[in-house]
C-alpha cells in the first residue's frame, strides 16, 4: 500500500472517478489495456442456487469489455489542441492483460431486489504498475460497482482504439454512505418511450445509482395497461401507442436488476387519481370539476372517494393483478399520498367534509386496507411525507416516508422511528424553474407570482444540488434512519426531448452526495471548486456513453487549466 502524504494529496486531482470513492491512493505510471484483456471471475462463493448472481457478474464483465474496447464507448479527451498530453506508446510500453474478480462471500437469495442494508456494496480495486488488477467485493453488486470505477481510470488514445490510464499504481476501497439512492420518473405528465427509460437506467447504473422510483401514473394520464382492468389505460392513456405492457414492465425490471438498479412501481393515490376516472367515474370525486386549483394541486382535479365501498374493490383487484407481476423483480411498492386536497371530499357524496376530523379517520382505513394488502403481497411500503406528518396516520413501521416539502421533514419522519428518503423541493427537483404549465391556471392572471415559481424556482444547478447534506440537522442516534434519497423529474415540461439534459450531470451531484456523503474528510461541505472538473469529465464519459448530458464548462476550462 503507498500511503504517503504527497500521495494522497496528489490523489485528491488526480482521479476523476465519480462518485467519489472513501479512499483511493494512485501514481503517475502509464498503463494500457490490452485488446485482448481477460476479465475473470472466482465464482468461487456464489455457490447459491441464484442465477442472478452470474447474470450480474457477466453483465459488469460485458459492459467492461464495452467501455475500454469499443472505441465508441471510451470517453474522448478533450484537451486535443494540447499537442503532447497523451503518452507514447512504445515497444516498452506495459499492457493489462487480465483483471480478476474475487468475490469473497455468497450473494444473499434476494440480490436482484434487495432491502436497503440487505447486500454489502463495498470493493477494492488494486492496479499495479506491472499492469496485474484485482477488484474484491463481498456481493456481485460490488464487483460490479469495481468495474465501474476501473472504467473511469481509462482514456481512449487518440492514435489507437486501445485506452490508457497514468495514474497507476491504483489501490481503492469504496462503499456507499446510503443505501438508497434513486431517482424518481414521472411518465403521466408527459409519456416517455421505454427507450428513453432504459437510457435512464443506464446513466445511474454508472453513477453507482440503485432505484428507479417510476411514478407511472398521476391526473393527467395512466399510461399502465392492467390486464384485468383494460379500459384504464384504454381510456386513461395519452394514446394507444403512449402505454406501458406488462411485458415491458418486467423487461424494465430485469434490465435493472442486471446493473443493480431496483425499479420501484408507485401508484399514486388517493389524489392525484383522476385520469382514472375517465374508465371508472364513479370512484373518483371533483372528477374534472372547475376551478381544478380549489380541489387538486394541479389540473386536472379527481381524487379517489374515501367512503365508497367500490373503491377498496377497486383497488384490491388493481393490486392483485399488479403485484404478483412486479413480485419477482422488487421489494417495494409507492402508495403515494402526497397532496390530499381535503376541498375534494366536500363533491363526494360518501363523504361531504372537508374537515380533518372526518377525513382523517377515512384516510387511515384507506391507507391500513392498501398496507394489509401490501403486507399479505410481502412488499415493503413507501408514502409520502404527508401521510405521516401531515394527516398523523399510523403506519406499518417498515414504511419508508418520503419526504419532499422540506428539509426539516427528515427530522420529523425519522424522530418517528421511521426510515426516511430525502430529496426536497428546495433541493433535488430538476424541474424547478419550469413553471409554465401555470397557463392552464384559471381565474388568477399567470403575470402574478404563482406560488409555485416561489417555492420551485429557479433552477436548481448541479452546485445547490451537491451543497444538500441529507444528514443536516439528523441527530446521529438517528443518522441511520435516513437511508438515501432521490432526484425528481416531475415532467409537466419535460419529455423524451428534453429529458436526458434535465436529468444528467445534475444527477450526478445527488448520485456523489448519496454515495460518498455532502461533507469532506474536515466535515465541510466538498469543494464544489475539486468537483467541478471531475463532473465535467463524468458528463464526457456520460455523453460517450450515448446520454445527452448538458455541458459543465467551456472545453476552453479543461484545455488551459481554468
Ligand atoms: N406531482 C406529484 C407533483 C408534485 C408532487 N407530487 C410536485 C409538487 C410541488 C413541486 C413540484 C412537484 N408535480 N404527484 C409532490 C410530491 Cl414544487
Amino acid at each position: 500500500m503507498r500511503t504517503s502524504l504527497a500521495l494522497s494529496l496528489f490523489a485528491t486531482t488526480a482521479l476523476a472517478i465519480w462518485p467519489l470513492p472513501v479512499s483511493y491512493t494512485n501514481g503517475s505510471e502509464t498503463l494500457w489495456i490490452d485488446q485482448n484483456v481477460k476479465i475473470s471471475y472466482n465464482g468461487g462463493n456464489s455457490s447459491s442456487n441464484n442465477t442472478w448472481t452470474s447474470k450480474i457478474v457477466n453483465n459488469a464483465i460485458e459492459r467492461t469489455y464495452d467501455t475500454l474496447l469499443n472505441k465508441n464507448f471510451v470517453p474522448w479527451m478533450f484537451q486535443e489542441r494540447n499537442s503532447d498530453f497523451e503518452p507514447k506508446l512504445t515497444s516498452t510500453s506495459t499492457y493489462i492483460t487480465s483483471i480478476v474478480l474475487q468475490q469473497n462471500a455468497s450473494d444473499p437469495s434476494n440480490i436482484m431486489k434487495p432491502d436497503v442494508g440487505d447486500v454489502d456494496e463495498s470493493y477494492t480495486l488494486s492496479m499495479a504498475t506491472t499492469g496485474e488488477v484485482t477488484i474484491t467485493a463481498m456481493s456481485s453488486i460490488g464487483l460490479s460497482y469495481g468495474l465501474t470505477t476501473f472504467t473511469q481510470l481509462f482514456f481512449k488514445h487518440g492514435n489507437a482504439a486501445c485506452a490508457y490510464t497514468t495514474v497507476a499504481p491504483v489501490e481503492i476501497s469504496d462503499k456507499p454512505m446510503f443505501g438508497w439512492r434513486g431517482m424518481n420518473i414521472d411518465t403521466a405528465r408527459t409519456f416517455k418511450p421505454m427507450s428513453e427509460l432504459y437510457a435512464i437506467i443506464d446513466a445511474m447504473a454508472y453513477n453507482k445509482m440503485n432505484r428507479f422510483h417510476w411514478h407511472i401514473t398521476d391526473s393527467q394520464s395512466w399510461p399502465l395497461v392492467i390486464p384485468a382492468m383494460p379500459e384504464l389505460a384504454e381510456k386513461g392513456a395519452y394514446a394507444s401507442f403512449q402505454q406501458y405492457s406488462p411485458e415491458e414492465v418486467q423487461a424494465l425490471q430485469e434490465y435493472g436488476a442486471l446493473v443493480g438498479v431496483e425499479v420501484v412501481m408507485e401508484i399514486d393515490q388517493p389524489g392525484h387519481t383522476s385520469a382514472i376516472g375517465y374508465a371508472y367515474p364513479e370512484l373518483i370525486s371533483a372528477f374534472n370539476l372547475q376551478p381544478w386549483y380549489w380541489y387538486a394541486a394541479e389540473t386536472p382535479a379527481g381524487t379517489f372517494k374515501l367512503n365508497s365501498t367500490e373503491v377498496p374493490e377497486f383497488l384490491e383487484r388493481l393490486f392483485d393483478d399488479l403485484l404478483p407481476r412486479l413480485k419477482p423483480l422488487t421489494a417495494y411498492f409507492h402508495l403515494g399520498g402526497d397532496e390530499v386536497n381535503a376541498n375534494a371530499s366536500t363533491q363526494d357524496e360518501t363523504v361531504r367534509s372537508n374537515k380533518t376530523s372526518v377525513l382523517r379517520p377515512l384516510l387511515q382505513k384507506f391507507m391500513d386496507r392498501n398496507q394489509d394488502q401490501l403486507a399479505s403481497a410481502d412488499f415493503i411500503p413507501l408514502v409520502w411525507e404527508e401521510m405521516l406528518l401531515d394527516w398523523k396516520l399510523t403506519l406499518p413501521m417498515n414504511t419508508i416516508v418520503q419526504t419532499w416539502i422540506s428539509e426539516q421533514s427528515v427530522l420529523e419522519v425519522v424522530k418517528q422511528g421511521y426510515r426516511a428518503l430525502v430529496g426536497a423541493s428546495s433541493t433535488w427537483y430538476l424541474d424547478c424553474g419550469h413553471g409554465d404549465w401555470v397557463d392552464h391556471l384559471q381565474g388568477a392572471d399567470a403575470r402574478d407570482a404563482y406560488p409555485y415559481l416561489d417555492w420551485c424556482g429557479p433552477v436548481h444547478n448541479w452546485r445547490q444540488m451537491y451543497a444538500y447534506d441529507p444528514l443536516e440537522g439528523i441527530p446521529d442516534h438517528l443518522a441511520y434512519l435516513v437511508i438515501g434519497g432521490e432526484t425528481h423529474i416531475w415532467s409537466e415540461q419535460t419529455d423524451a426531448y428534453n429529458l436526458q439534459p434535465m436529468l444528467w450531470p445534475r444527477t450526478c451531484a445527488a448520485s456523489e452526495v448519496l454515495w460518498s456523503g455532502a461533507k469532506d474528510e474536515q466535515g465541510k461541505n466538498r469543494s464544489q471548486i475539486l468537483a467541478s472538473p471531475r463532473l465535467n469529465e463524468m458528463r464526457e464519459r456520460l455523453v460517450a456513453r450515448g446520454i445527452r448530458a448538458e455541458p459543465v464548462q467551456m472545453p476552453y476550462c479543461t484545455q488551459n487549466g481554468t
